[in-house]
């Protein structure tokens, strides 16, 4: 796992790098992914770029055989540390994109669906693949695939198993994005720089209305859209914003 939090100077990139076993998460890089992503929430970094070493995978999903022989409470407490580990980098303040280049299966397509955003290259191949292990996605996909592409597509793909191309996936708003050229920090560096002109309360306050309101009633998602925006509305950087439309300039805003 390397951390790169200089790249351009805003953008954080975490690269999976475990290439002899397709980047697959063992719970030692779970455990360094947790620290990774702790070191970008410290850092200045204004956005997040994912990747997979090497051009095979993003990554093959969790560690196969290290799941074999485990008592029923080490498997509910691994996937408890993979879900929170995927939940923490779901809450950063910042936007996150996962690169998916190669391969994203299982517990490797639930860490790019906790990302803000996914890109893939062409040759991308992702799912779900638990079911053909007798095993189901236990690192958050049951409950994330659903939100992002509908029960229906999600439930045919997690009891199905079946490989994505990149282009379906596109299609059905798996991926936001298939671009062609580059390497997969520089396409995440590019995916992320219209982001990078606006405030962090305004991003981190609406990307949490959407998150939380997708977990409730619309009567409740509507409560917090209001004290949400409101909150937003009492910034500097919503007087700025406002100030600088009337006076007819770009804003400078200052993450306040
Ligand atoms: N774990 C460990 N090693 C892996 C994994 C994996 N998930 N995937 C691939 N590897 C290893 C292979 O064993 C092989 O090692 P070696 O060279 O030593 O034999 C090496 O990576 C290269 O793999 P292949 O030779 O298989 O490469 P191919 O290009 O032929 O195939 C595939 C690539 C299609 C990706 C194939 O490797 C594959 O199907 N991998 C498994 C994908 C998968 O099923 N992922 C889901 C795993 S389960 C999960 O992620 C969530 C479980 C939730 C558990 C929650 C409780 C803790």
């Amino acid at each position: 796992m390397t951390v790169n939090t200089a790249l351009d100077g805003d953008i954080a990139v975490i690269t999976l790098d475990r290439q002899k076993a397709l980047n697959a998460l063992s719970f030692a890089q779970l455990d360094a992914l947790d620290e990774a992503i702790a070191q970008v929430a410290r850092s200045a970094a204004r956005g997040l770029v994912v990747v997979g070493a090497g051009d095979k995978a993003f990554c093959a999903g969790a560690d196969i055989p290290e799941l074999t022989g485990r008592t029923l409470h080490e498997e509910h407490e691994g996937s408890r540390l993979g879900q929170e580990v995927f939940e923490r980098i779901s809450r950063l303040r910042i936007p996150s994109v996962a690169v998916i280049q190669g391969y994203a299966f299982g517990g490797g397509l639930e860490l790019a669906l906790a990302c803000t955003f996914r890109v893939a290259t062409p040759a991308a191949r992702m799912g779900l693949p638990e079911i053909k292990l007798g095993l189901i996605p236990g690192y958050g996909g049951t409950q994330r695939l659903p939100r992002l592409i509908g029960e229906g597509r999600a439930l045919e793909l997690i009891l199905s198993g079946r490989t994505l191309k990149a282009d379906e996936a596109e299609r059905i708003g798996l991926v936001n994005r298939v671009v062609q050229e580059g390497t997969p920090a520089g396409i995440g560096r590019d995916f992320l720089v219209p982001y990078l002109q606006y405030g962090l309360p305004a991003l981190d306050l609406a990307r949490q209305a959407v998150q939380r309101g997708m977990q409730t009633t619309l009567e409740h998602g509507l409560r917090i859209e209001r004290d949400l925006s409101t909150l937003a509305y009492r910034t500097a950087d919503a007087a700025e914003g406002m100030q600088a439309f009337i006076e007819k300039r770009a804003p400078l805003f200052k993450d306040a």
